[in-house]
Order: structure tokens, then sequence, then C-alpha cells
């Protein structure tokens, strides 16, 4: 039932290798600005940064359709920036703002955008892959075609309700795509420490889910998995799990010391494996982009990610009141 690894890459164009190029170093500027605001004080309570991940929601959301939904952990500002939320919006509920999401009530884990079929941010552990299969039966019991492509870390899938949704999205063959981010560690524990097999993506065997793993430090081989999966969910055969192997370079959250891990085995994925790197070498060594070419990008990138931390400085902190809304769903 488990597949091999994918290593295929498709054909790929110009245009494609930038769009993944801007993708991946929005989200990686982004975060490094949300870190920077988190040193000054400006961002309270948790942050969990995704930085060295990025080509994992990148590569999938190119293998997305308008209408398809997802849904996610806590680590999570990459995963709307990837479905098109606005990095105005996104920045200012991290900082609290009015200007923000949730309007400044939810901050770094708590945001939803209906438009864009972003369904959080979810802090509790796991608690996202029910929500996410049940949203895959929605999508079926609508008949609209439509996929969710619920996200999960490596810690996660090692808790017991994951296995409760894998057993009836096989059941009901729900059209979702469990996506379960491996980047090694489950806050300082590493993989090898939690986990009794050193391969997850086989773990829907006795439920009759395939599963392959994917290098997910390769947006092209994201991408390719992604369509595979896309294409099995949407014909109708029911779930699929990838297993994408990826790395976070920072700590589990901004308070993590990292003291489990040494700066060793981070430099050596930052400088050998970096997701961003690679894809910008295609592009100046397939002579589809000229330096100067990709310093317009970084430049446009950084104008953004600037004009976000500006506008989530300026909005104001949300009034008193606020806290009467959206207590309820729309009555
Ligand atoms: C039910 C529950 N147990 C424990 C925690 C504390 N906790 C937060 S994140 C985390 C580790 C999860 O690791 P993983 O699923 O690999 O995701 P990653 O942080 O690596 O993205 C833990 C144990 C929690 N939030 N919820
Ligand atoms: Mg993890």
């Amino acid at each position: 039932m488990a597949a091999r690894r994918t290593t295929r890459k498709p054909n790929i164009s110009r245009d494609e290798l930038i769009g993944y190029y801007r993708d991946m170093l929005t989200i990686r500027r982004f975060e490094e600005k949300a870190g920077q605001l988190y040193g000054m004080g400006l961002i309270g309570g948790f942050c969990h940064l995704y930085i060295g991940q990025e080509a994992v929601v990148v590569g999938l959301e190119a293998a997305a359709e308008e209408g398809d939904k997802r849904v996610t952990s806590y680590r999570d500002h990459g995963h709307m920036l990837a479905c098109g939320m606005d990095a105005n919006g996104v920045m200012a509920e991290l900082t609290g703002r009015e200007g923000g999401y949730s309007r400044g009530k939810g901050g770094s884990m708590h945001m939803f955008s209906r438009e864009k079929h972003f369904y959080g941010g979810h802090g509790i552990v796991a608690a996202q892959v029910p929500l996410g299969t049940g949203l895959a039966f929605a999508d079926k019991y609508n008949e609209n075609g439509r996929v969710t492509f619920t996200y999960f870390g490596d810690g996660a899938a090692n808790q017991g309700q994951v296995y409760e949704a894998f057993n009836m999205a096989a059941l009901w063959d729900l059209p979702v795509i469990f996506v379960i981010e491996n980047n090694q560690y489950a806050m300082g524990t590493a993989q090898k420490r939690s986990t009794s097999s050193k391969d997850i993506y086989h773990r829907g065997e006795a439920f009759g889910i395939p599963g392959e793993e994917v290098d997910g430090m390769d947006v092209l081989a994201v991408k390719a998995a992604g369509d595979k999966a896309v294409a099995h969910c949407r014909s109708g055969k029911g779930p699929y799990i990838l297993e994408v192997k990826t790395y976070r370079y920072r700590g589990h959250s901004m308070s993590d010391p990292a003291k489990y891990r040494s700066r060793e085995e981070v430099q050596k994925m930052r400088e050998e494996h970096d997701p961003i790197e690679a894809v910008r070498q295609l592009l100046l060594t397939g002579k589809h982009a000229t330096e100067d070419e990709l310093k317009a990008v970084d430049k446009e990138i950084k104008d953004i990610v600037n004009e976000a931390a500006e506008f989530s400085k300026q909005s104001p902190e949300p009034a008193p009141e606020e806290l009467w809304t959206d207590i309820y769903a729309d009555a």
C-alpha cells in the first residue's frame, strides 16, 4: 500500500519557478520580520515560525484549486500567506491589533479566512485532524469536488484522534489529504526518541489509506506528490497520506532555547538543503532569471513585509466592546 519516495520532477516553466521562489521567500521574510517584532515586545504569547518548511505549503498550494480547503496547527503563518491571505491582516493579528484577521483577539494561533477556505490555526496538537476530516465529509456530502489539506506534525502523528479520523476518512472515502509535516522534532523531542518507526507515511496501511514519503526541501517534488494526492482524492478514491520530510531552522517557538540539537545540525540543513536556495539555483543555472531580476523580486517582497509591519504597528488595539463580537456563528 505504501508507495516509495517521490523523486520525479515535472517539466517546469520560468513563471512557475519564479512563483515558487516568490511565495517561499515571502513566507521566510514575513517570519523573520515576525521574529523581530516578537523580540521588540510587539507580539505577545506564543509565536511558532515556519522558517525552513516553506516548500511544503507552497508546493501543495500549487496543487490546489479554487475552493479547496486547508486546516493546520499553530505553525500557521506560512499556510495563511500561501493560500492568499493578506500579509497586513496576518501581521496585525500577530501584534493583537484591530486590523488583524480576528480583529486582534486571536493572535498567532487563531486566524481564519472563509474567503480563502483557511480553517485555522489550532493550538491543541492534532485537533485539526478530525476537523479536516469533517470538512472533507461536508464536501463529499455536498458533492462539490473539493479536497481538504489537513496538515499536522510528526509529534501530532502519535495522537490517538489521528487514527480515529483515518478510520472514518477511509470508511467513507473522504477527499482529505493528510499532510504530515515531519520536521523531525516535536518541541524538544527528536522523532527517534518519541516514535517507534522512522517512517510515518505507512501509518494508514491498517485503514487501507495509501501513503507516500516526499522530500519536503524540494518544492517540485512536493508539487508532484500533491498533484498525485489531489487526483486520487478528487476521483473519489478516498484519503491519501503525504509524509513530507522537512526541517525547522528556528526553535519550536520564540521561547525555545533549542538545547536538544547542535548548531552544526541546523547549519548543515541550511547550507545543503535550503528549499529557497535550491529554486534560486534552478532559476540561475537554467538561465530563467538573472541575479538582478531575483534582486528585484527580493525587493518587492521586502516592501510587502515592511508594509505589513508598519500596518501592524499603526493599527489600533481593539476597542473593549470587541470582547462581545464574533462569539457565536452568524445568527
Ligand atoms: C494535546 C496537546 N498536547 C501537548 C501540547 C503541547 N505541545 C505543543 S506543540 C507540541 C509538539 C508538536 O510537535 P509536532 O506535531 O511535530 O509539530 P511541530 O511543532 O514540529 O510543527 C506539543 C507537545 C499541546 N499543545 N496539545
Ligand atoms: Mg514536528
